[in-house]
């Protein structure tokens, strides 16, 4: 409860900030884009991640005017930044059925005078399985402007492989558990599970991003599987850059 104040506070102020994770090409590392992943400066308990407000956020429908914040940055950044690469967001299941928001988005973008080949969306399973033609209405506007939508932990849903064709997605990003698995005990099963996933782009024409790659081993695994992108600690730490002065992709 008290939090919930504080979250309504925050809103108002500039509690909000957005930090970039670098996603790199796994042969090369070269920097293509970033994730933009949403941090809460509290004023008593510092830097809280999202796992600490993000329930809060969806039961007192909050979350949804955070998410606008940090969309803002993410869209500010990248009218100011003069590299190349991209900015992805994250999006809730349920605020990308809401009806405004795709116009919402693209609205935001012409405003700030940014290019919407460069920002992208992360959505799950679940924001495609819920209500299938008006995800895929969403994704089709949100494309014929430019905004790509990439799968955000892939393998961890319920994955009705077969309908995985009928949606606009650029990319799937292959949950980090399985990154994680690649190396030790569990190999066996992860290994098999990279090979489904890579398997399933490969047939949809689409590429693949590892999540969670910490180590040499995992990159260098990854990379032997198919995957062609990578994020995780073993690239970079999200962290705060400060807009206009620091271009995130050269
Ligand atoms: O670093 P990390 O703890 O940032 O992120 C944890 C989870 O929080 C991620 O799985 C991501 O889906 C979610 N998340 C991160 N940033 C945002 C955001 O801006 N909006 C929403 N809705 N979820 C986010
Ligand atoms: O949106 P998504 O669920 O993909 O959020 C990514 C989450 O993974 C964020 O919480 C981010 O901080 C976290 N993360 C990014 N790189 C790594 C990594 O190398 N290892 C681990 N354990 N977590 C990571
Ligand atoms: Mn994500
Ligand atoms: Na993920």
């Amino acid at each position: 409860l008290d939090l919930e104040a504080d979250l309504r506070r925050a809103i108002n102020g500039d509690g909000f900030v957005a930090f970039y994770q670098p996603i790199v090409r796994l042969d090369d590392r070269k920097v293509i884009g970033h994730e933009a992943l949403l941090r809460w400066r509290h004023e008593r308990r510092g830097l809280l991640l999202p796992a600490e407000f993000i329930g809060l956020g969806e039961d007192s429908g909050l979350i949804e005017e955070v998410d606008w914040l940090l969309y803002a940055q993410a869209i500010e950044h990248l009218a100011h930044d003069k590299g190349g690469g991209y900015i992805s967001v994250n999006v809730s299941p349920r605020h990308f059925l809401a009806n405004d928001f795709a116009d919402r988005l693209l609205r935001m973008i012409d405003r700030a005078g940014a290019d919407p080949h460069r920002l992208r969306i992360e959505i799950t399973e679940v924001a495609l399985l819920d209500d299938v033609p008006r995800a895929l209405r969403m994704l089709r506007t949100l494309r014929s402007h430019g905004v790509l939508a990439q799968l955000d932990d892939f393998g961890t849903g319920f994955s009705a492989l077969s309908y995985l064709h009928r949606f606009p997605i650029e990319c799937l990003k292959i949950d980090q558990s399985f990154v994680a698995g690649l190396i030790g005990e569990t190999q066996p099963e992860s290994v098999a599970v990279v090979r489904a996933i890579q398997a399933l782009a490969g047939t949809l024409g689409i590429h693949t991003i590892g999540e969670g790659v910490e180590t040499e081993a995992q990159r260098i695994a990854l990379r032997e599987l198919g995957c062609t992108y990578g994020q995780g600690f073993l690239f970079g730490q999200p962290a705060e850059v400060a807009p206009k002065l620091v271009a995130l992709t050269r």
